[in-house]
C-alpha cells in the first residue's frame, strides 16, 4: 500500500473508533456478540468488550446461542453468556465481534427497532460483510481483540481489567495459533507483553486453547489420522471425520476444531483438507439429505479460498471452509477435483 493510502486508512479508522466511542458514550444498555459457534477471538473479544463497556459504568448482556467450548470456559464471564435473549429486551446499542456477515450472527439477534445502532468490530477482509451500522474493522488485527484494546484505550480504560486481559490473550493466542502464524507482527508481541503485564498467566491461557484435551478427543484424532489421504505427489492431504467416526470416539462436534492442521502439518503438503459429516438434515419432503463441512488449510503460497469458492464457500488464503449438501465420499471427490486444479495452476 502506497504511504498515502495507509494514510488516509489511517485517518479513517480513527473516524470509525471516533463513532464507536460516541455510541458508547451516548447509551447505557448494550447487547454484545459475536458469531455463532464461537471461537477464542469471537468469546474473547466478546467478553473483553463486555468487561470495558461495565467499566464505565453501563450494563451489558452477553449473548450467543452456541454453548462456550470446553477449552474456553475458564474466561471470566463466559458462564454468564446469555443462550437466549428476553422477550422484546431492548438496547441502546449491539456489538457483533469479529464477523461482519449476517449469517454468521444468531437469528435471534433483534431487529433494528430493539438492537439500537449496531456495531461491528472484526479483521476479516471485507467481502460477504453486510451488517453494521458502524463498522470497525482492520484486516491488518491479528484478532477481533486487537481493536477492543483500542477502544479501552480511546474510552480511558486503561490499564486494562484483568478479566478482560486474559480475554484478549486467549483471543490473540487463537487467532495466531499460539503466536505463530504470519499475522503475528511485533504489534502482537508488544500487546501480548502488555497483557503479561497485566498479570495474564500464559501458561494457564496456553493450557485451556491448545492443550487440556478429553481423551475422547485424542480417540478422535487417532481414527481421523488413519484416514488421511496423501495425493498429488505429497502436495495434497485429505482428512475425513464421520458420525460413526464420532459416535465410535465418544467424541462431540466441537472437538473436530482444529484437527485439519495435522493434515497441514505433513512436510511438502500445500494444501490440507478435512472433510466433515455433520447431521444429515431433512428436506420439504422428508427425504434425509447428508450435510458435510469442509475445513481447507494451505501452506506456503497456495489461496485455498478458491477452492472454498468453487464449492460454494469462503474464507481466508491460508484458512477457507465451505458446507456441501453430499456424502462424505461425494464431498472427498470434489475437493480433490477443485485441490487438483489450484496446484496445477500454482
Ligand atoms: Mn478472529
Amino acid at each position: 500500500m502506497a504511504a498515502q493510502a495507509r494514510g488516509s486508512a489511517r485517518r479513517l479508522d480513527q473516524y470509525v473508533l471516533d463513532e464507536v466511542v460516541r455510541t458508547i458514550r451516548a447509551g447505557r444498555r448494550f447487547l454484545v456478540t459475536c458469531h455463532v459457534q464461537p471461537d477464542g477471538d469471537g468469546l474473547g473479544s466478546m467478553l473483553a468488550l463486555a468487561s470495558v463497556l461495565r467499566a464505565v459504568g453501563a450494563e451489558v448482556v452477553t449473548f450467543n446461542p452456541d454453548p462456550v467450548p470446553l477449552s474456553l470456559a475458564f474466561l471470566p464471564g463466559s458462564e454468564a453468556i446469555a443462550r437466549r435473549l428476553p422477550r422484546g429486551a431492548k438496547f441502546d446499542a449491539s456489538f457483533v465481534c469479529d464477523t461482519a456477515s449476517r449469517s454468521l450472527v444468531a437469528r435471534e439477534f433483534p431487529p433494528p427497532a430493539r438492537s439500537g445502532p449496531v456495531v461491528v468490530l472484526d479483521h476479516h477482509a471485507a467481502f460477504e460483510a453486510d451488517l453494521g451500522d458502524i463498522v470497525y474493522r482492520d484486516d491488518r488485527a491479528c484478532a477481533t481483540a486487537e481493536l477492543v484494546v483500542r477502544i479501552a484505550d480511546a474510552l480511558g480504560v486503561s490499564p486494562l481489567p484483568e478479566d478482560a486481559a486474559k480475554a484478549v490473550y486467549a483471543a490473540v493466542v487463537t487467532d495466531t495459533g499460539g503466536f505463530r502464524y504470519s499475522s503475528t507482527t511485533a504489534a502482537t508481541l508488544r500487546l501480548g507483553a502488555s497483557l503479561l503485564d497485566r498479570g495474564v498467566d500464559p501458561w494457564e491461557v496456553a493450557y485451556s486453547v491448545f492443550e487440556g484435551w478429553m481423551p475422547a478427543r485424542m480417540e478422535l484424532l487417532r481414527r481421523a489420522l488413519g484416514t488421511i489421504r496423501v495425493l498429488e505427489g505429497g502436495r495434497l492431504a485429505v482428512m475425513t471425520v464421520t458420525r460413526a467416526m464420532l459416535e465410535k470416539a465418544g467424541a462431540t462436534d466441537e472437538m473436530v476444531e482444529g484437527l485439519v492442521n495435522y493434515a497441514r502439518m505433513l512436510r511438502g503438503v500445500e494444501v490440507a483438507a478435512l472433510v466433515w459429516e455433520r447431521e444429515s438434515e431433512r428436506d420439504a419432503r422428508g427425504r434425509v439429505i447428508p450435510v458435510c463441512k469442509v475445513s481447507l488449510r494451505a501452506q506456503a503460497a497456495m489461496d485455498v479460498s478458491r477452492i472454498a469458492v468453487a464449492l460454494g464457500g469462503g474464507g481466508h488464503r491460508n484458512a477457507a471452509g465451505a458446507r456441501l449438501e453430499a456424502s462424505p465420499k461425494a464431498v472427498r471427490a470434489r475437493v480433490i477435483v477443485e485441490a487438483k486444479k489450484l496446484l496445477e495452476a500454482g
